[in-house]
């Protein structure tokens, strides 16, 4: 079977980044993550994070550039990151679907939370590319 992309936002705003707590499915939940989600058949990357984070945030974002890498899920998925940041006069955003917790996370903080395992490399990496932490 093909490999299938998950792709997750380093959403920053004000130096600060975007960690979801999961509360779905069970084995992963109380874990923090960089909120996104499968990619579907035939819809780009950058279009399918956009369409997550409206569904699953609420917000309007601008989706940024690829961070390199790419992080083993559960087969067959990968984890793919790219950046992120709320256009002007998007909603704030909030746990609707799959979180029932996000928080900010500023430099100093960013290792506070449990986040997934496979996030771990993942945001390390995308903070380095940001020039974050
Ligand atoms: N996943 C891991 N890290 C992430 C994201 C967005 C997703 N930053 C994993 C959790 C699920 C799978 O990928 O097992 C699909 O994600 P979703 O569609 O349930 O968000
Ligand atoms: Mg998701």
């Amino acid at each position: 079977m093909s490999e299938r992309i998950v792709v997750g936002a380093a959403l920053i705003e004000d130096g600060r980044l975007l960690a979801a707590r999961r509360s779905a499915p069970v084995e992963l939940a109380g874990r923090w993550e960089l909120p996104g989600g499968k990619v579907e058949p035939g819809e780009t990357a950058d279009a399918a994070l956009a369409r997550e984070l409206r569904e699953e945030l609420g917000v309007d974002a601008e989706v940024g550039g690829r961070v390199p890498g790419e992080w083993p899920l559960r087969a067959p998925y990968v984890l793919h990151v790219w950046t992120a940041r709320l256009r002007p006069g998007s909603a704030a955003p909030e746990p609707l679907q799959d979180h029932d917790a996000l928080r900010w996370l500023g430099p100093g903080e960013i290792w506070d939370v449990p986040w997934l395992d496979q996030d771990v490399p993942a945001v390390r990496q995308a903070l380095a590319h940001l020039g974050v932490a």
